[in-house]
This record gives structure tokens, C-alpha cells and sequence, in this order.
């Protein structure tokens, strides 16, 4: 049995160093990562009240030598009782809905193409197997995605064939990528750093190589890599233009 339990538990928690969702990078993530841990610690609460209960109970009325024809006293409800444990859930349920309500309904993709909201707005396309980024400068990159830190960062998201999936786990949740639609997903306050994005839909036989970077960088960083990609751009017409 301890040996199960050692193993059991070395299990769970080699499993926990790599959820990142529970460890995010900016405050949208972080918002979701509260509600996660706040439901885990209202259901522990709930469990430990039961479990307690359960234990003292099952101790409290085990049968006893010398009483084992003894029937309990025959009641016919309690609504004192019956109350109490009607009431108590419906207040965790309460709790529980405020701010899941109120984070969901801040987070929630919208449908409404909102291109003068403050922050730094890109155009994300998906396609199969790839993540094409449009920045403000007009200059498309595909698989790597740079933003700056300190402004919202405005997504304007949309597929080109099926369903497809926008996940970067370190700073938010995933949101669908709908052909025909463009959905426009917001993420706040991402710390400077380089994360990990993802396709989160199976969506055909390479859905796996359908990854990319985000590189959150400071301002300065961010100007420069606008200009750079600029350049490039222009050097590769340049060239194609000689070739001609
Ligand atoms: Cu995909």
C-alpha cells in the first residue's frame, strides 16, 4: 500500500512540473489560472466536510458487539437537516459563478472585428499546417510570432480551410479558429520571453508540426524587428527583381 501510494503520488507530481496553464505569463492567463485553483480549492473543501463527516459517522454508528439487533429510531425527516444541506451548495455554487461569469464573459472571443481597440493588433491566418502573423507594418511571418511587451495584444483570428485551434498555454487559453469567421482574441500584460504556440484542433495529418514561437520583447526590440523584417522583404523583391 505505501509503496502504491510513494508511486501514485511521484506519478501526479512529475506530471504537474510541466503544466504551464497553472503558471502563465500574463494577466489573462493568470486570470484563468485563478479560477482553475479557486474551483480545486472550493471542491477540496467540499470533500474534506464530506469525507470528515463520512469517517466520524461510519465510526460513530459501526456496529458494536452486544448491540448488533439494535435498530435505529424510525424518523420521518428534517428539515433543519434537509435545509443545510440544500442551502450550502447553492451558496458555493454562487461563489463559484461570480467570478467564472465575470471572467468569461471579459475573456470570450468576440465576433465584432474590433480594430480601434487600444493594443497591437495582429492578423493571425491558419492554415493547414501553418500560422501566417501579420503585423501592423503590413510584413507577414509565418511560425514566429514578435510582440511587444506593454500593450494588449489585439488578434484578429481566421482560418483558410478547417478548424483549427490558437493555443499558447504559458499565456491563455485556447480559442477556435473558424473559416469564415474572424474572431478577435485579447491577451494582456505578456511578460517578456519566448513561448510556445500550438494548434490545439486535430485538424489533418501533420496537426502535430503545426507549432510556433511568440517572443514577447521590450519596445525598442520590437521597433527594430519591424524595420528588420522590413528590410528583408524588400531585399528579397529586390533580388527577385534582378532575376528578372
Ligand atoms: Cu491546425
Amino acid at each position: 500500500m505505501k509503496k502504491l501510494l510513494f508511486f501514485g503520488s511521484l506519478f501526479l507530481m512529475t506530471g504537474c512540473s510541466s503544466i504551464t496553464v497553472l503558471d502563465p505569463k500574463s494577466a489573462t492567463g493568470k486570470d484563468q489560472a485563478f479560477l482553475i485553483w479557486f474551483s480545486i480549492a472550493l471542491m477540496t473543501l467540499v470533500i474534506l466536510v464530506v469525507f470528515v463527516l463520512f469517517t466520524y459517522y461510519v465510526i460513530k454508528y459501526r456496529e458494536k458487539p452486544g448491540n448488533s439487533d439494535a435498530l435505529p429510531v424510525d424518523v420521518k425527516g428534517n428539515v433543519k437537516l434537509e435545509l443545510t444541506y440544500t442551502i450550502i451548495p447553492i451558496i458555493l455554487l454562487i461563489i463559484l459563478a461570480v467570478p467564472t461569469i465575470k471572467i468569461t464573459l471579459e475573456q470570450s472571443p468576440s465576433e465584432t472585428v474590433a480594430k480601434n481597440q487600444d493594443g497591437n493588433h495582429i492578423e493571425v491566418l491558419a492554415k493547414q499546417f501553418e500560422w501566417s502573423f501579420q503585423h501592423p507594418n503590413g510584413e507577414q511571418v509565418a511560425d514566429e510570432l514578435v510582440v511587444p511587451e506593454g500593450e494588449p495584444l489585439v488578434f484578429h483570428l481566421t482560418s483558410e480551410d478547417v478548424i483549427h485551434s490558437f493555443w499558447i498555454p504559458e499565456l491563455a487559453g485556447k480559442v477556435d479558429v473558424i473559416p469564415g469567421t474572424e474572431l478577435t482574441y485579447i491577451i494582456d500584460d505578456a511578460e517578456v520571453g519566448t513561448y510556445q504556440g500550438k494548434c490545439a484542433e486535430y485538424c489533418g495529418i501533420q496537426h502535430k508540426n503545426m507549432t510556433f514561437t511568440v517572443k514577447v520583447v521590450e519596445k525598442d526590440e520590437y521597433i527594430q524587428y519591424l524595420n528588420k523584417i522590413e528590410e528583408d522583404e524588400e531585399d528579397k523583391e529586390d533580388e527577385e527583381e534582378e532575376n528578372e
